[in-house]
């Protein structure tokens, strides 16, 4: 197993099918320096690959799931070396991911921190994290994607006015504007992620990774093509063992045994 100094990986459940990523750079507050972004994408497509994972969480500390990209080390970038170097391009890697991704943020999830909790496909947040997207208070805009998922999950006024104002908004009002599916007290977040990440894991995989790619259609695409991608990943779950397995066991009264077939 690789060695990581900015993460920490582990398997949790009572399957150990959970794989939790802690970042781990408290004296930053989580910031996203290039090394913790590519051990995070690393251990990312690890998991990706491993069988034995169904779902993966991604948390921080209690203080801070991620302040933001690191300032410190953008200070001095240009734009031709943005250009030349693709600044921060391995960031979209973590959205590549085939399995469901968790996000479990507790304390800030700022800048760079709140476009990477985006980027996963369900977020829990406890009750005291504090989102936001503060890039225009030091001259410069979201670019993970904060512009774009937000004015896609919560709508053009919300967007505008989180973007515009770089104020935070409450775990409370994240969830009341559709970003963050529950909040959770802060000390049982991540036991309730691994939770939610067990049910997801109790399926099939390979069916849980058709859903999955179904519902993102729904973010890149017209409803006309949505619906017709998903019409033919529906009938495509009818070439999978684990379709007739699962139907099979609802009409025999007995738990499915998927086989990821
Ligand atoms: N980058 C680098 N270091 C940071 C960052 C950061 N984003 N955030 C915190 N730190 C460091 C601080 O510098 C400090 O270090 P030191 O002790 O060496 O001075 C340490 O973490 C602790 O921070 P504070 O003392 O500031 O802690 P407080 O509890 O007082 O404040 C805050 C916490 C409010 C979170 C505060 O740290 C803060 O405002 N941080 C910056 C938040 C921010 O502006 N984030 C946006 C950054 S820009 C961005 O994310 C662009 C994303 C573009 C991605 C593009 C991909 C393609």
């Amino acid at each position: 197993t690789a060695s990581y100094e900015m993460i920490k990986t582990e398997k949790r459940g009572d399957k150990q099918n959970v794989a939790l990523i802690t970042l781990n750079r408290p004296k930053a507050l989580n910031a996203l320096c290039d090394k913790l972004v590519s051990e995070l994408s690393q251990a990312v497509e690890c998991y990706d690959k491993d069988e034995s994972v169904g779902a993966i969480i991604v948390t921080g500390s209690e203080k801070a799931f991620a302040a933001g990209a690191d300032i410190k080390e953008m200070l001095n970038q240009t734009y031709s070396k943005n250009v030349k170097e693709g600044l921060l391009e391995a960031w979209d890697k973590i959205t590549k991911c085939k399995k469901p991704v968790i996000a479990a943020v507790n304390g800030y999830a700022l800048g760079g921190g709140c476009e990477l909790a985006m980027m996963c496909d369900i977020i829990y947040a406890g009750d005291r994290a504090k989102f936001g997207q503060p890039e225009v208070t030091i001259g410069t805009i979201p670019g993970a994607g904060g512009t774009q998922r937000i004015a896609r999950s919560c709508g053009k006024s919300k967007a505008m006015e989180i973007c515009l104002t770089g104020n935070q908004i409450t775990a409370l009002e994240a969830e009341n504007m559709g970003l963050v599916s529950k909040v959770i007290p802060a000390d049982k977040l991540v036991d309730e992620a691994i939770k939610l990440g067990e049910k997801i894991a109790s399926h099939s995989p390979l069916i849980i990774q058709m859903c999955k790619e179904s519902v993102n259609v729904a973010f890149e695409s017209s409803l006309q093509e949505g619906l017709r991608f998903e019409k033919r990943a529906f009938y495509a779950t009818f070439a999978t063992d684990d379709r007739k397995e699962g139907m099979t066991a609802f009409t025999e009264k007995r738990a499915p045994n998927f086989k990821n077939n």
